[in-house]
């Protein structure tokens, strides 16, 4: 196979460790703090998690590590969507086993959890992990978005691990996956079982992070790849000055990316969900603040700009929200709904029968938007009916709206400008890039204290690295307690123990920075340029991570 110049380069790429986990094995040891909390709801918790409530924080020090060495048989799972870096935890954790002991083994189970449930897995060899080593994507085995829940499926994943003989498994993943290493852990140890469970916090969504774990790996890389896409859009926007871009980015419940994109390129707009939720805006209102900035750009001549708006801002919107869980429940839980529903053809139809069976509050709502929106929230339904957000054009809603608002504004000659407005999404795009460096060195740490955690037997853990907006050579590592990252919350109406997902901090420095200086950026044009992602070169061009992580951790 004949590959690229930086494909080359970046297989002989030694990512950095921590001081720490430079050192032989042997000097490495843990030290355990006191007992833990959950963050919320810690009675329930403590009933549910009788075996794993209240563990220690593990510190990773310089030390004497007695641990009489074995050689381990440890299993691997990529799950969830695929975030840069997920290749990286692998070989840290590879290396981390190898070091133990030569004849260690790595298994790697194929396509995300399903692939423990169905004991399907291939070895990893050292061959094999060279070929992967700081490269994008989660091809080496494939993700998943399975769960491991039920009764029968952890019955499967117990028999898979007796049969292989497992002494642990890792999973890669967000806050579901890694509430479901909690449940694995607290699971194996009911039940007797030696096998460990530890999580690595992985998405590029970046809400997967708590008082503990200063970042999900794979944001940086994520949030740098459409950086650099959105700096070029607002050259170009700035060259020909003729038209508006309104950019989707992903992240499905969470708007960190669109913040993290709007530090780093300076857009004339960026609308960010929670504080949507949290002043109660409607659509109109969110479509008249738009409309504004682009009134008063047009004032100064300047028929042009750069918009951006994360993908989960749809149900953020309270109205808007409140109508996709009406018709969620309508469509996917009233037990005649959906069938009656699916017989109907045209959407004129559909638009009677719902009038029927949707208060009329959100039914109003439902009228009032675009039709090809209206489409595509009853088209875009997921298996159990519930419509899939991020399929819809949550871009062309606002374009399609402000364009309705700017006509009536003309009309009464509140506005004089030109709208010309083109839309992107970039989501997929930033997901398998290679690596920047900051992921390849944080996974890779990542990966090594994923196997130092279960060299020395513990389990329901996340690996964590930290003071990661310093240079590597001042991070410190260790695990942190699942169970303390959880609390209880209503799933598809029924309470269930998961980690607490981190939405944006409207009282944080990110957003603070940002919303001190959005009214500059919208009608001066202010535009960052951050080009590709360095990979050599100074530190300070090729190191650094996202200004998201740099303001948090700095305080
Ligand atoms: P994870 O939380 O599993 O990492 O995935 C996040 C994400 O990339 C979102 O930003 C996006 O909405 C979603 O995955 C897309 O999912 P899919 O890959 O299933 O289309």
């Amino acid at each position: 196979m004949s590959l690229s110049a930086l494909q080359k380069e970046r297989y002989k790429y030694q990512p950095k460790l921590p001081p720490v986990l430079r050192q032989q094995l042997d000097a490495i040891e843990v030290k355990l703090g006191e007992p833990t909390q959950s963050v919320a709801n810690q009675e329930e918790l403590k009933a549910l998690f009788p075996n794993t409530y209240g563990q220690p924080v593990a510190h990773i020090v310089s030390g004497k590590n007695p641990a009489a060495q074995r050689p381990l048989t440890v299993g691997v799972i990529l799950s969830g969507g695929q975030a840069p870096g997920g290749h990286n935890v692998i070989a840290g954790l590879f290396d981390g086993l190898k070091k133990g002991h030569s004849e260690s083994r790595l298994l790697g189970f194929l396509g995300g959890p399903i692939g423990l449930i169905n004991g399907k897995y291939v070895e990893i060899t050292a061959e094999m992990m060279d070929r992967y080593r700081n490269t994008g994507g989660f091809d080496i085995i494939g993700s998943g978005r399975d769960k491991i829940e039920t009764q029968e499926q952890l019955d499967k994943v117990v028999a898979v691990c007796q049969q292989i003989g497992l002494d642990g498994v890792v999973i890669i993943g967000g806050d579901d996956s890694n509430t479901n290493a909690a449940v694995l852990a607290e699971y194996f140890k009911k039940i007797g079982s030696s096998t460990q469970v530890v999580g690595c916090p992985k998405t590029i969504d970046g809400d997967l992070k708590n008082a503990h774990i200063e970042t999900s790996f794979g944001f940086d890389t994520a949030c740098k790849t459409y950086s650099e896409l959105i700096g070029n859009i607002c050259r170009d926007a700035l060259s020909a000055k003729k038209y508006w871009h309104f950019i989707k980015l992903m992240g499905r419940s969470a708007s960190h990316i669109a913040l993290e994109c709007a530090l780093q390129t300076q857009p004339n707009i960026c609308l960010i969900g929670e504080e949507v939720a949290e002043k109660k805006l409607t659509l109109n209102q969110i479509v008249e603040a738009v409309a504004e900035v682009i009134s008063r750009r047009a004032e100064k001549g300047l028929n042009f700009g750069v918009a951006l708006i994360p993908e989960g801002l749809i149900e953020f919107i309270p109205e808007v929200g409140s109508l996709i869980a009406r018709l969620s429940d309508v469509l996917a839980h009233d037990a005649e709904g959906p069938a009656e529903f699916d017989k109907i053809s045209g959407l004129e139809g559909q638009l009677t029968w719902l009038k029927g069976h949707l208060p009329p509050e959100n039914f109003a709502v439902f009228e009032s938007l675009p039709t090809e929106i209206q489409k595509q929230l009853l088209l875009d339904r997921d298996s159990h009916g519930n419509v899939q957000v991020s399929l819809i054009e949550t871009e062309k809603l606002i374009v399609e709206m402000v364009k309705r608002k700017l006509k009536v504004w003309a009309q009464e000659g509140r506005y004089k400008g030109k709208f010309s407005a083109l839309t992107h999404f970039f989501g997929y795009e930033g997901r398998c890039a290679f690596p920047s460096n900051f992921d390849a060195d944080y996974c890779y740490s990542l990966g090594y204290t994923a196997y130092v955690l279960f060299r020395n037997g513990l389990t329901g853990y996340l690996s964590s690295v930290r003071n990661t907006h310093r240079s590597a050579d001042e991070w410190t590592c260790g695990g942190i307690p699942i169970t303390m990252m959880m609390n209880i919350e209503q799933r598809h109406g029924k309470p269930k123990p998961v980690i607490r997902k981190a939405l944006v901090d409207l009282g944080g420095k990110p957003f603070k920075t940002f919303a001190a200086n959005r009214e500059a950026w919208a009608v001066e044009t202010a535009y960052l340029f951050p080009g590709a992602i360095q990979y050599y070169g100074p530190s300070e061009v090729c190191d650094q991570p996202t200004r998201t992580l740099i303001l948090e951790q700095e305080g």
